[in-house]
């Protein structure tokens, strides 16, 4: 394949409600999305860094600049190429996966659409619809808590993630417990603990929690494998899985049993499928997390949570539990499910209008 042109689209989209972590406050997605025209036809992808670096080390605005600066010059020095050698052309590039992410999924939208093949085919997906779950941000008191997390049980989500920091754990998770006796529930800490909180965390037992996601540092891998031995409930690392051999240290370190894949921290669908048969193969059970992305990214997520070793609900709520307006048509919930799009490459249209009405941005990279 050939690049023939290459555009960024900054897309302002505002979300339903509020979503608050350990690491901040959201409001609205700052989405960019990466158009492609090669010669065998178009593409779309979603690099999806957040605004601040409050996450990980990535914000959308150096992605941004990483993919025009970068990125689509090493490409086009590169001439003729496939998908697939992508992971070699970034290599030189330190650190962004999001960006290589976003680049990659456009370029694999095109090159698998000119083949009328679908992602989750090229993938190995065996799923047609994928079981999926609701993460539920921090709120200001544990009685809206409850009231937010019944409104997503009453729309059919069958699990609930909640978003814990400390002083707002042990009592959360005894009322929601309370309120939900049977709901699948599961928290995520968001790095925001330190082995000071340990015998805090061993409380967690008490909850019949499917895991408990990244309670310590991104480099601290020993203090979750501290954690691990010493609770009943797994423990599952997000921001310290950032490639696969670091996902091979923390299973080495017995840092983690569960491994969440991201598309936007592991630099794109294909590594993140790399992960997914490096856990398989070890018999550790993976699942797809979120970035709170858009149509485009769900789509890639959705694809990505077919996979046979993703045996845990994705954070792949549908298209209304994020945004008004999405920027292709919604994903939507049945029987806690998303269905995997029936089309080419990424399965979505791009709603070009949508993306005006929002105030997108568009510039040209080449
Ligand atoms: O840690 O899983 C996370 C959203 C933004 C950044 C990090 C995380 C999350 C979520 C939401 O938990 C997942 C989603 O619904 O997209
Ligand atoms: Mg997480």
């Amino acid at each position: 394949m050939k690049l023939e042109a290459v555009e960024t689209v900054r897309v302002p989209m505002p979300l339903v409600r509020p979503f608050r972590t350990s690491f901040g406050l959201q409001v609205a997605r700052d989405v960019l999305l990466v158009h492609v025209r090669t010669d065998v036809g178009e593409g779309w992808g979603e690099a999806a860094a957040h605004a601040e670096p409050y996450y990980n080390e990535e914000f959308v605005d150096a992605s941004q600049l990483v993919i025009e600066r970068f990125l689509v010059p090493a490409i086009v020095a590169r001439g003729d190429f496939h998908s697939s050698d992508l992971s070699e052309i970034f290599r030189r590039v330190k650190g962004y996966p999001a960006a290589k992410a976003g680049l990659e999924m456009a370029l694999l939208d095109a090159e698998l659409r000119a083949a009328d093949e679908r992602l989750v085919d090229a993938l190995g997906g065996v799923r047609s619809a994928v079981a999926v779950g609701v993460s539920v941000g921090i709120t200001s008191s544990i009685d809206e808590l409850v009231a937010t997390v019944d409104g997503y049980v009453g729309d059919g989500y069958q699990r609930v993630k909640l978003k814990i920091e400390p002083g707002f754990d042990i009592e959360v998770l005894t009322a929601v417990r309370a309120a939900f006796p049977d709901l699948a529930l599961q928290v995520d800490a968001n790095a925001a603990y330190t082995s000071s909180d340990l015998e805090l965390l061993r409380r967690c037992d008490h909850f019949n929690l499917l895991m408990i996601e990244q309670p310590f540092a991104v480099d601290d891998l020993e203090t979750h494998a501290i954690l691990a031995a010493s609770m009943a409930t797994p423990i599952c690392l997000d921001e310290s899985i950032v490639s696969l051999a670091a996902t091979r240290r923390a299973l080495d370190a017995a840092a983690c049993s569960i491994v969440n894949l991201k598309v936007g921290r592991l630099g794109g669908v294909l590594s993140a499928k790399a992960v997914h048969d490096f856990c398989f193969e070890r018999g550790v059970a993976t699942w797809c997390g979120g970035m709170l992305e858009s149509g485009i990214g769900r789509a890639t997520n959705v694809a990505l949570a077919a996979l046979p070793g993703c045996v845990y609900p994705g954070d792949i709520s549908a298209s209304e539990r994020y945004f008004s307006q999405d920027v292709t048509e919604p994903f939507i919930l049945e029987n806690s499910t998303l269905a995997v799009p029936r089309g080419p490459g990424l399965g979505v249209t791009v709603d070009l209008e949508a993306i005006r009405t929002l105030g997108g941005i568009s510039r040209k990279v080449f």
